[in-house]
């Protein structure tokens, strides 16, 4: 057992080593990757025992449904929303569908924000309509919007703040006090995990990321994970994760996001940082007309961004839209001109890697999003989302300067 008393430290050293125990078998400090798919029991009692749970303890008997390495993994990310339990997942999206396949049946209602990542759109529109699951579209920043959505079945409201790819912030408080303690409040944190924000403190039932993302950091591991109650954990665990979507991640991808999670406070500091210069950089640039970024205090989400997210860090997430005619292009030529004329960013999806990242929501992350519906969330075809790396604010800045003088 760690000797730390994990309620008494700070984020970072929380981050380090919580979760993690030194080996039991012999004592290795980097908890060790246990790339097996089942575990051995000496006799027909003890594996009886160990699949009723009769045994204090941790005791893996299938990876589906438990292994070392994830748990680790699981306990880690508990610690850091300050939830009781977790549940790790292959990816993001296995997330997204565990807690949507958990806690919704035929005749209940979900309210999901207007604007979301593409998959998890697929998921609000395609997939679970024919389930006969009803869903409601709504601006969750419009606490009004949202009450008035409200149905005798409504089951969930699930919403991303920061939301993909507006960067638009909720007010997760004020969504718990509007939608009371019947209705479970999800929230998907994925552009903004701790220390940014910790949105179970703030009134969220579930929090969940896709790991992929900053928890992972490092670009070479999808993942994700959901946080919550253990009641509401051991229904994901048991019903979804290990059953219909069967989705735990490989112990190898555990291993590389605990590896990248003892970095996260370090990295998430440098990644705000980065953001805040770039997006100032932005605003000032003659060819920019807007730019969403709620660090930037004349962003809509500032004031709420301010009392919500934590230590004054904003997240690394920046999007921008150029104006309407730049050196005689529409915003939408001009922006295909600028991403392709950088050399640092790479011109990907995904986000929250060390490397800069640059894409175009509408025909990239978005574009299986109806064209009605992008434009009512202001993704427009010139909207550019800027993932903001950790290289140096400096040299980003001198690419940008050399790539839109050369549009
Ligand atoms: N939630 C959010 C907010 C996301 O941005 C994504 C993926 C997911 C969930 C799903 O996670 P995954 O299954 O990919 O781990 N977002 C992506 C994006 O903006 N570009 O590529 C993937």
């Amino acid at each position: 057992m760690s000797k730390i008393d994990f309620s008494n430290v700070d984020f970072e050293t929380l981050i380090v080593h919580a979760g993690q125990e030194h080996d039991p078998a012999y004592g290795a400090l980097a908890t060790p990757i246990y790339q097996t798919s089942t575990f051995c029991f000496d006799t027909v009692e003890e594996g009886a025992a160990k699949f009723a749970k009769q045994i204090p303890g941790y005791h893996p008997v299938y990876s589906r449904s438990g292994n070392p390495t994830t748990r680790a993994f699981e306990l880690k990310c508990a610690a850091m929303e300050g939830g009781e339990d977790a549940v790790a997942t292959a990816s993001g999206m296995g997330a997204v569908g565990s807690v949507m396949l958990a806690f919704l049946k035929t005749g209940d209602h979900i309210i999901f924000d207007d604007s979301v990542y593409g998959g998890t759109n697929f998921v609000a529109e395609s997939n679970l309509p024919p389930l006969g699951i009803e869903v409601s579209r709504v601006d969750t920043a419009n606490i009004e919007a949202l009450k008035a959505a409200i149905r005798p079945n409504t089951k969930i409201v699930y919403f991303e703040t920061p939301n993909n790819p507006m960067i638009k912030v909720t007010d997760v408080a004020a969504v718990k006090a509007a939608v009371g303690p019947d209705i479970r409040v999800v929230v998907d944190a994925t552009f903004a995990p701790p220390p940014i924000q910790h949105v179970l403190k703030l009134g969220a039932d579930i929090v969940l990321h896709s790991i992929t993302k900053y928890i992972n950091g490092h670009g070479d591991a999808l993942g994700g994970v959901v946080v919550g109650s253990a009641a509401d954990m051991g229904v994901i665990r048991a019903n979804c994760m290990t059953k219909i979507n069967g989705c735990p991640p490989s112990p190898f991808n555990s291993y590389l996001v605990l590896r990248g999670m003892k970095t996260l406070a370090v990295r998430m500091e440098k990644h705000c940082a980065n953001a805040m210069e770039i997006a100032k950089y932005l605003q000032a640039n003659p060819y920019v007309k807007t730019v969403y970024y709620p660090g930037l205090e004349s962003d809509p989400s500032h004031e709420l961004a301010c009392k919500q997210m934590e230590n004054g860090m904003f997240g690394g997430m920046v999007s921008f839209e150029l104006n309407d005619d730049v050196k005689g292009l529409s915003s939408f030529e001009a922006g295909k001109k600028l991403l392709n004329n950088l050399t640092i960013p790479a011109i990907a999806v995904s986000l929250g890697d060390p490397d800069t990242l640059i894409e175009h929501p509408a025909s990239m992350t978005h574009a299986g999003v109806a064209p009605e519906a992008r434009l009512a969330a202001g993704i427009t075809d010139g909207l550019v989302r800027l993932s903001v790396g950790l290289e140096s604010a400096k040299d980003l800045i001198a690419d940008f300067e050399r790539a839109f003088a050369a549009i």
